[in-house]
């Protein structure tokens, strides 16, 4: 709406037949067509494994296979054919590894046995399990301190494997626990605890069933939570508003036919999903919101003066909330020209928005990393909870806050102790449970843990899962904080370039993935259970045979590295052997999960009680809590504005690619094929810059901090953005994205508000 430079290609919808021929594609690539097809029928069902793909609810009747095109990638990269082999290692020096990309190392397949590095000849050599396990034991055992080891989680770990992890560092005696989501939904957990006491999402699938205003805040469902476009489209089917805030526009986000929609898929149609779209500048959304409640004040007073009926809640707001007050005394003194400004959105746009508002009798917000990855996050968490507080929007049907997590458990992962900063009542019940004396002392989140393996004070960092290396942001700066480390463990499906990033002493232990069956030394197989963003926690068993004989689960791995370090004082082996033990300790350890292991057998699992959606409040007031923060005086854009040649980056994902995992080279949906490198921007700026559009440039990353960052040769791209504002992919882009900035009170990377200047590169 704001901007009128003409996107590429936008003549199809998302999903639709172009989603069905990028299945087959990936399916063949993989080499098991066979096997992902009939595992693909088993995703999300009641008697399945969970999807690896995304955190996205389930349907009521786990019976028709829902169908998702990134759903098919995620699962057909776990079930392929190829494998990495001890023989592929001797053949290549971890260094001559260190020189491909990720894709051509997960390319490789899936690791079969455990690895050692031997820095003799610079290979990873195969081991025994046994010495696997003693050989970490070993050097964790050798650390001065237990906190100069780093405990990394990526939000694919199971609850059992998430809940056995922390319990083993807990033990070992440190709370250092970088995770995923300090770089993902930090300031989503933040800013909800403190406006609502509890860091989660309080609707649940259903709730879009009922709403009638569905605002989507710094999201791209159509790529990277495809089946909450099926949800959408359902809900503007029957009338509801969607409206959308994204400084980009996003096709699947426009329109999208549904590719199990048979009518849809034969007469090429497709269903509009935004009714309204709005185009802010890159961290506007604050602004934007406050510009929306200065309107619903000031259209309140009017029907009020009028003698009607005031537009907000009020008995909501008297019996359940604290604080309005001030923020209403704070949006008032905020002026007109700041807030579009800093939103960079006009006031009748803003208004507009205000009108879907309070035109909804219920009013769902979703977001995702578009908000959650500036400076002043958790301040427009907390802006988005204040709005919908003013006409109570918050515990009722169909209505409320709804962050929409990444990684498929990265949600269950916090929720079972996977915590940096424990609260007392974990590690007291953990205590009691297991007899041991858990360390009170708050640990590293990931940029701590950073700081403290490039300062020296941690030496041995433990992955379970993920790519550190390459997720985090200054990639050669933590590259290198990783191979300057005394021990580096890897716990992973396939090779990626983290696990290049050896330590001098480095083991790479290859995993079950969640599509295969794990059996147990009796045979006997085991589910797992993982935690949706609905709050919905249910089980989940492979149907796939593994990769490789010798892979143990991720349980079985924890498991063995703990009783190897601590001795058997807990019965490691014993959980290992039989997950069901370990969810009756969990259940008596977090609350919500009595009868775990009946309650988790049914059907869609069981849903954890969200204290917020009862309206039960647990924050110090006891009731919802307003924010009064100011707007911030200036942002990122506003400040490149003032510097010639400088522009504010987002670093987001193409269609293809799940996190650092890339699985081809197409952005289907933005029209760009066959390559990463590139540069959204406006045509007005890559005017201003001198260049023309599909010019190579290197993009120059500038934190103050005196250390010049460089990311080479990306192809400037026109395209339907913000002035000012630019885009492009991560990880390739990570080398610019400074590691000593952070969020306020989230402490996660500016991964959308990276300030970059260009530089033309001489043409070939
Ligand atoms: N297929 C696939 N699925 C995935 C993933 C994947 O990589 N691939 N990753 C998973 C994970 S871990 C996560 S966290 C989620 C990520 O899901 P998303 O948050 O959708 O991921 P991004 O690609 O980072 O997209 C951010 C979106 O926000 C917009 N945006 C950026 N900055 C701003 C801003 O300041 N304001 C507004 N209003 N919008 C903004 C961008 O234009 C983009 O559309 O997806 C999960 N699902
Ligand atoms: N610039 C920039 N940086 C970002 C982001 C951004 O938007 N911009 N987004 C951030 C976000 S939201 C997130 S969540 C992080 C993601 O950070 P991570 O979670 O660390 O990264 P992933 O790419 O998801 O991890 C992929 C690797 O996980 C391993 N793996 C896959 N499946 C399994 C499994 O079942 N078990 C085990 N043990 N390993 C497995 C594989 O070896 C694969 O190579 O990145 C963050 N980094
Ligand atoms: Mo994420």
């Amino acid at each position: 709406m704001t901007n009128v430079a003409p996107p590429l290609k936008r003549s199809h919808a998302a999903g639709g037949w172009g989603a069905l021929r990028s299945c087959g594609k990936h399916l063949l690539r993989s080499g098991s067509a066979i096997t992902g097809a009939m595992t693909l029928l088993k995703a999300n069902q009641a008697d399945g494994f969970d999807c690896p793909g995304c955190a996205w609810g389930d349907p009521e009747h786990g019976s028709s296979f829902e169908f998702c095109e990134n759903g098919v990638k995620a699962v057909s990269w776990e079930a392929t054919a190829r494998r990495a082999t001890p023989a592929f290692f001797a053949e290549h020096t971890v260094s001559a590894l260190r020189g491909w990309t990720d894709y051509d190392l997960e390319n490789v397949g899936r690791l079969t046995e455990p690895m050692r590095y031997d820095p003799m000849t610079d290979r990873y050599v195969a081991v025994t399990w046994d010495e696997a396990f003693a050989g970490i034991a070993t050097e964790l055992r050798a650390l001065n301190s237990p906190n100069e080891a780093e405990f990394y989680t990526s939000g694919r770990a199971s609850n059992e494997a998430a809940f056995l992890y922390q319990l083993f560092a807990r033990a070992y005696g440190t709370n250092n626990f970088p995770d995923c989501s300090n770089m993902c939904h930090e300031a989503s957990g933040v800013g909800l605890i403190q406006s609502i006491g509890i860091g989660k999402g309080t609707v649940l699938l259903e709730d879009f069933h009922h709403a009638d205003a569905i605002i989507v805040i710094g999201q791209n469902p159509g790529t990277n939570h495809p089946r909450m476009l099926g949800d959408l489209r359902k809900a503007a089917m029957r009338g509801a508003r969607v409206a959308v805030l994204n400084p980009v526009r996003e096709r699947g986000l426009e329109r999208f036919a549904d590719p199990q929609d048979k009518i849809e898929m034969i007469r090429g149609g497709a269903t509009s999903i935004a009714s309204h779209y709005f185009q802010p500048k890159l961290g506007g959304d604050m602004a934007a919101i406050r510009g929306v409640a200065k309107i619903v004040f000031a259209r309140d007073d009017a029907e009020r003066a009028a003698g009607r009926p005031t537009l907000l809640d009020e008995a909501f707001l008297a019996e359940h909330t604290v604080g309005l007050d001030a923020w209403r005394a704070e949006v008032e003194a905020t002026a007109w020209g700041h807030i579009e400004d800093q939103s960079g959105l006009t006031y009748d746009e803003i208004e507009t928005l205000a009108e879907v508002y309070l035109g909804a009798e219920r009013v769902i917000a979703t977001w995702a990393m578009g908000v959650t990855q500036h400076k002043h996050s958790v301040a427009t968490v907390r802006e988005i909870a204040n709005l919908l507080f003013l006409r109570g929007h918050v515990g009722r049907e169909g209505a409320g806050l709804c962050p929409v997590r990444g990684h498929s458990n990265v949600q269950g992962d916090r929720t079972v102790g996977i915590n940096e900063n424990p609260p007392a009542w974990l590690l007291d019940n953990l205590d009691r449970e297991f007899g041991i004396v858990s360390p009170r002392a708050p640990g590293h989140n990931v940029l701590h843990a950073i700081h403290a393996m490039v300062e020296g004070r941690s030496k041995a960092f433990i992955g379970l899962g993920g790519n550190f290396a390459r997720a985090t942001p200054d990639t050669e700066i933590v590259t290198a904080a990783l191979r300057s480390c005394r021990l580096t463990v890897q716990i992973a499906t396939k090779p990626n370039l983290g696990h290049m990033a050896v330590g001098e002493v480095a083991y790479l232990l290859p995993c079950l993935g969640r599509t295969e069956i794990d059996r147990n030394l009796a045979g006997k197989t085991q589910i797992v259970t993982v935690e949706d963003s609905m709050s919905m926690v249910h089980g989940s068993g492979g149907i796939n045979k593994p990769a490789s004989p010798h892979l143990k689960s991720e349980v079985a791995i924890i498991a063995g590295i703990a009783a190897a370090t601590l001795g058997d004082a807990i019965d490691w082996a014993a959980m290992a052997e039989d997950h069901d033990i370990i969810r009756d300790r969990l259940s008596r350890v977090i609350p919500g999960f009595e009868d775990y292991n009946e309650r988790v057998r049914r059907p869609r699992g069981f849903h954890l009680r969200n204290s917020a959606a009862e309206r039960d409040w647990k924050t110090p007031s006891g009731k919802a809590e307003f924010s009064p923060a100011p707007l911030p005086v200036e942002i990122e854009h506003q400040a490149a504005r003032k510097r010639k040649g400088q522009y504010v980056l987002q670093t987001f994902r193409s269609h293809d690619q799940y996190n650092t995992t890339i699985y081809g080279l197409d952005d289907r949906y933005r029209g760009v094929y066959g390559e990463r490198r590139v540069v959204f921007a406006h045509p007005d700026d890559i005017a201003a810059m001198g260049a023309e559009p599909n010019a190579r440039v290197d993009v120059i990353g500038s934190a103050d901090d005196g250390r010049t960052r460089v990311a080479e040769d990306f192809r400037l791209v026109a395209y339907d953005i913000p002035r000012g504002c630019v885009a492009g992919y991560y990880p390739e882009l990570n080398s610019v994205v400074p590691f000593n900035k952070a969020g306020d009170g989230s402490d996660t990377p500016l991964s959308k508000s990276v300030m970059v200047t260009f530089r033309q590169r001489a043409a070939a």
